[in-house]
């Protein structure tokens, strides 16, 4: 575990202008939920959210980042594109599972089986990241899409809601992996107010409950503030529901 996530410890969040003084409480999944699960809950009213600071150990961050190099020989990254401008997305993308989440030109926002390059289906979700899903998602039915985003230096993604999937009441998981990223999250309208937090290497966030409907988005990756990847930058895996299940 650390230091960001020593119980007791108070983490300062800048909301409205100024700073707001949280102490770090509780555990849960054997990962402790950072002071801004608390702050979104009693200021901003967003249920839902939890962010687990160090929730991956860097053996385990070691471990899920060899996952992802095998799912990037399978299935490389490539440059998505905006719906109809055709506009290059400063991230670069792949995804794993039964379903992956793109975007180009031609057919906007949507999941589709296969690689938009390759045309291979994609390759499955490593078994570290089912068994995440089924400790911070017990009650949703299996993950059917894992996307991966990789941010080179300027790559950064705008205030959005993950809005593409048919089954909205699972929560979406991310994954952290690499330098440190500043992440906001707001309300359930774009112009509501938002917090920002540093994630970094081995955090999980959780967007359920209201907060699956809240926008978020990445303003910057912070250069070099991890050495877990060679090239530097930063991965960030997201799984996802996308289809209703039989049982529901
Ligand atoms: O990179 C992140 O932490 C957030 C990614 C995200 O919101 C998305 O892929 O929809
Ligand atoms: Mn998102």
């Amino acid at each position: 575990m650390g230091p960001a996530t020593a119980l007791g410890r108070l983490v300062a969040i800048n909301f409205g202008g100024r700073d707001h003084r949280f102490r770090v409480v509780g555990a849960g999944h054997g990962c402790q939920p950072s002071a801004l699960t608390a702050f979104l809950r009693k200021v901003m009213m967003i249920n839902g959210f939890q962010h687990f600071s160090g929730c991956l150990d860097g053996a385990a961050q070691v471990a899920l980042l060899a996952d992802v190099r095998r799912v990037i020989a399978a299935a490389p990254l490539y440059t998505p594109t905006m719906p109809r401008s055709g506009k290059p997305l400063s991230v670069r993308m792949t995804n794993c599972g039964l379903l992956g989440w793109m975007t180009d030109a031609a057919g906007g926002y949507r999941y589709q089986a296969y690689h938009p390059v390759t045309g291979a289906p994609w390759p499955p979700i490593p078994g570290a990241l089912v068994r995440l899903w089924q400790r911070v998602a017990p009650d949703a039915p299996p993950a059917e899409a894992c996307l991966i985003n990789y941010y080179g230096p300027d790559a950064r993604m705008g205030s959005h809601v993950d809005a593409d999937e048919t089954d909205r009441t699972a929560p979406v998981v991310s994954i952290s992996l690499g330098d440190d990223a500043i992440f906001h999250v707001g309300g359930l309208a774009r112009s509501d107010a938002k917090v920002r937090v540093v994630l970094r290497s081995g955090d999980v966030a959780v967007l359920g409950g209201n907060a699956r409907r809240a926008y978020h988005g990445i303003d910057k990756v912070v250069v070099g503030t991890s050495a877990l990847l060679a090239e530097g930058g930063r991965f960030n895996l997201t799984l996802r529901r996308v289809t209703r299940s039989q049982s529901d």
